[in-house]
């Protein structure tokens, strides 16, 4: 006779479905969006055993509506935006379309798994803030959940997508889309015909990039509060440095060469110690 007993598990254990934005084979070297890359640094460091489907841009939509995910991004016209990540958990039946949420849940879920807790301790005290909203023309970030877990982590998380969404431009042409169609997505968009519109040149460039490294400048206060790092708090990892990390790789595969070096070698290396050191959850799978 059965005794009843459940079994119950604090370590990830059967496998999961996690969907990121396609890019140039190979596609391990060359994803690079920002909030997939979030995720996967927080998949690797709980040590959840999953497989990425790699989604062509156009297809996010129907991608996401046949998974059964609602959008919880909007387009400056208030139209819906379908976005990845998106992960399903088969164990328990879950699925979750927003990084932020994503790592919440793992850690609710597998509070042990991996490198242990994400959200180790209140990251308030960091007191990062942008402190400027978004052009009207850019899409908008997800509304932050009202009430949401780990509060201090998530404003953490909005103020980096802030400062980083501000310079975005400096990426945008050297993302390595997939094909035509993928960029015919961000053409359409914007309401231009060609690519090499979407680049950022010469004095405008000069323009926003004093304003990307004044930005990387400020922010490296953040580092500033420990002896030793290399993450925000010390020698041990938050959800915080992952936000940070899904930003610098994309800037480490977006940024033409020179300036990438720039953001790594400056600001005492704040930022290139943390990129090397997050490389151990960075693998692609
Ligand atoms: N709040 C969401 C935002 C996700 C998001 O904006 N994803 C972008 C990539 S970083 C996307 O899917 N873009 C698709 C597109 O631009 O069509 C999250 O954190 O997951």
């Amino acid at each position: 006779m059965s005794t009843g007993t459940t079994t119950t598990t604090t370590t990830a254990t059967t496998m999961m479905d996690y969907y990121d934005i396609a890019m140039r084979a190979p596609v391990a070297e060359t994803c690079c969006s920002v909030n997939p890359w979030k995720a996967r640094l927080a998949l690797n460091f709980k040590a959840a055993p999953y497989k990425t489907h790699w989604v062509s841009l156009p297809d996010i939509p129907k991608t996401r509506t046949s998974l059964g995910v609602a959008p919880c991004r909007k387009h400056a016209s208030g139209a819906e935006y379908p976005t990845l990540p998106v992960l399903i958990d088969h164990a328990t039946g879950s699925k979750i379309g927003d990084s932020f949420e994503i790592a919440v849940y793992l850690q609710k879920q597998y509070p042990t798994s991996g490198a242990g807790n994400l959200f180790p301790q209140d990251v308030s005290e960091i007191g990062y803030t942008y402190g400027q909203e978004l052009a009207p023309w850019m899409p908008p970030l997800s509304e932050r959940n009202e009430e949401p877990e780990y509060d201090d982590y998530s404003r953490f998380n909005r103020e980096v997508d802030l400062a980083f969404t501000t310079h975005v431009g400096l990426m945008g042409y050297f993302l390595p889309l997939e094909n035509e169609a993928a960029k015919k997505v961000f053409l359409d968009r914007a309401g231009l015909q060609s690519w090499e519109q979407i680049g950022v040149h010469g004095e405008v460039r000069q323009g926003l990039l004093n304003g990307f490294w004044a930005m990387l400048n400020d922010m490296a206060r953040i580092f500033k509060r420990r002896d030793q790092g290399p993450f925000i708090l010390g020698d041990r990892a938050t959800y915080a440095d992952l936000c940070l990390g899904g930003w610098l790789f994309m800037a480490s595969r977006t940024l033409p060469k020179e300036e990438w070096e720039q953001v790594i070698t400056g600001n005492d290396r704040v930022y290139g110690r943390l990129f090397e050191t997050l490389g151990k959850w960075a693998e692609v799978k």
